[in-house]
């Protein structure tokens, strides 16, 4: 198991941006390559809804739940026979993820434009979402919270959530998974996985009592990925999720032992799943190298691990300085980041892209991923350039309500005429001017 991680040299250079991100080591899935394989996938469910779906759940994963539709009683075993000290973390999880995400419901605004005008803007809860929660290499009970505490604190009214049937467990979905459903109250949970439970959730299924949903949030794997690209418009969807990404910008003052132990932390996830240090301390990186190699064969996961470290989308890269070094992680976008610098609360406060930051030595992306209180569903890929995390805002549509006076239209109605000539379009303005005429 080779374990020393790929350098990229940047000191004394000043690349662009543009050239930063074409230097920086990231991986990459190619959702389009299995656009074709997933399309059959959605038509057959969209004409024989959830039959089709335990139909791939039998040809792709050799497992046929009794129903798909969990019992509630399968749900409540669960949640009884849950071990207790995971319930507690569990119910520490939800309380401070509920916490955080109650400060952000927006407020609904009211602006008076003019006297006679206004402008609201309504913030209104999605009628009914459809939460996926992935199976494969990992149990995400704590995903199902980061999902759900966001949309029901948005006021999401209906709730689903869709996650993998599992041989062992009679063909419903890990029992962890169906106990944190239970706890955050959630009754409606369908054992389906994969591309089929995202056309479920996007087409329903009348017969078999699944309403379609009208978002669907949760990461998943390609196949997931693409038929969410292949619904969207139909559905909202959140994102799309990529592997997991790990950059640390860390300098001598770091304890290496804790940012191998980081490193190795997300690696366990996926053998693409990304772990980059930035750094300007070249003894950093010899005490990271040989931390991450100490660490690595006490590591359950070792094997996934490793590959996870070893492929180009992991590395160590050297810069100048902490100046340059936010450059470059700015520039790569990480869905998480840590800082373990001198200083790290005003070096995280430079930061412009990134999912989530996690400031100083005592915040690792652990304990974000199950109990900070911060969302967990992040952007990937480099889409914290231009997104966010989910939140509460992620469950809500604005609705702008207009409500305008006779003498405030009138007011303005000149400018609207003129505005609707300039694009050519004169009913545009003739259905203000038509108020008016009409009057006299
Ligand atoms: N780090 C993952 C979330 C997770 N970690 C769930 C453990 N369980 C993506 O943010
Ligand atoms: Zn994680």
């Amino acid at each position: 198991m080779t374990t020393r991680l790929t350098r990229v040299d940047l000191r004394g250079r000043t690349p662009t941006t543009a050239e930063l991100r074409a230097a920086l080591p990231r991986g990459g899935v190619d959702v389009d390559a299995v656009l074709d394989q997933v399309r059959p996938v959605l038509d057959a469910v969209r004409e024989r809804g959830a039959a089709a779906a335990l139909d791939y759940a039998e040809q792709f994963d050799r497992v046929r739940p009794a129903a798909v539709r969990v019992p509630a009683d399968v749900s409540r075993r669960a949640l009884d026979e849950l071990d207790p000290d995971v319930r507690d973390a569990l119910e520490i999880a939800i309380e401070r993820t509920r916490v955080v995400h109650a400060d952000q419901r927006r407020a609904d605004t009211r602006t008076e434009v003019v006297p006679g005008g206004t402008v609201e803007e309504r913030w209104v809860p999605v009628e009914r979402v459809g939460l996926y929660v992935p199976g494969g290499n990992a149990v995400y009970p704590s995903s199902v919270v980061m999902n759900v505490v966001p949309a029901q604190t948005a006021g999401v009214g209906s709730l689903v959530v869709a996650s993998p049937p599992q041989a062992e467990f009679d063909g419903y979905p890990h029992p962890t998974i169906l106990a944190a459903a239970r706890l955050l109250g959630v009754d409606e949970v369908w054992a389906v996985g994969g591309a089929q439970a995202v056309a479920l959730l996007a087409y329903g299924d009348h017969g078999a009592g699944l309403a379609p949903v009208d978002l669907i949030t949760g990461p998943g794997n390609i196949y997931v990925t693409a038929a969410k690209r292949l619904v969207r418009g139909l559905v909202g969807i959140d994102a799309e999720a990529g592997p997991t990404e790990i950059a640390i910008l860390a300098d001598a003052t770091a304890d290496p032992v804790h940012v191998a132990a980081d490193l190795i932390s997300q690696a366990e996830h996926d053998v693409l799943a990304a772990s980059v240090l930035v750094t300007d301390s070249t003894e950093l990186a010899d005490a990271v190298d040989a931390a991450v190699a100490a660490q690595l064969p006490l590591t359950t996961h070792a094997q996934r691990v490793a590959t996870a470290l070893a492929g180009p989308q992991s590395g160590i890269v050297l810069v100048d300085d902490v100046t340059q070094g936010l450059a470059v992680v700015n520039a790569y976008a990480a869905e998480h980041l840590e800082i373990q610098t001198a200083e790290a609360g005003a070096v995280a406060a430079r930061v412009r892209s990134a999912g989530a930051v996690f400031v100083g030595p005592w915040s690792p992306v652990s304990l974000g991923d199950y109990c900070a209180g911060s969302n967990h569903v992040l952007p990937t890929a480099g889409c914290a350039r231009h997104s966010s995390g989910l939140s509460v805002q992620t469950f809500l549509r604005g609705i702008h309500v207009v409500t305008y006076s006779e003498a405030a239209l009138k007011d303005v109605a000149g400018h609207v005429v003129a505005l609707a000539n300039a694009e050519n379009l004169p009913a545009h303005g003739q259905a203000v001017r038509a108020r008016f005429e009409s009057l006299g």
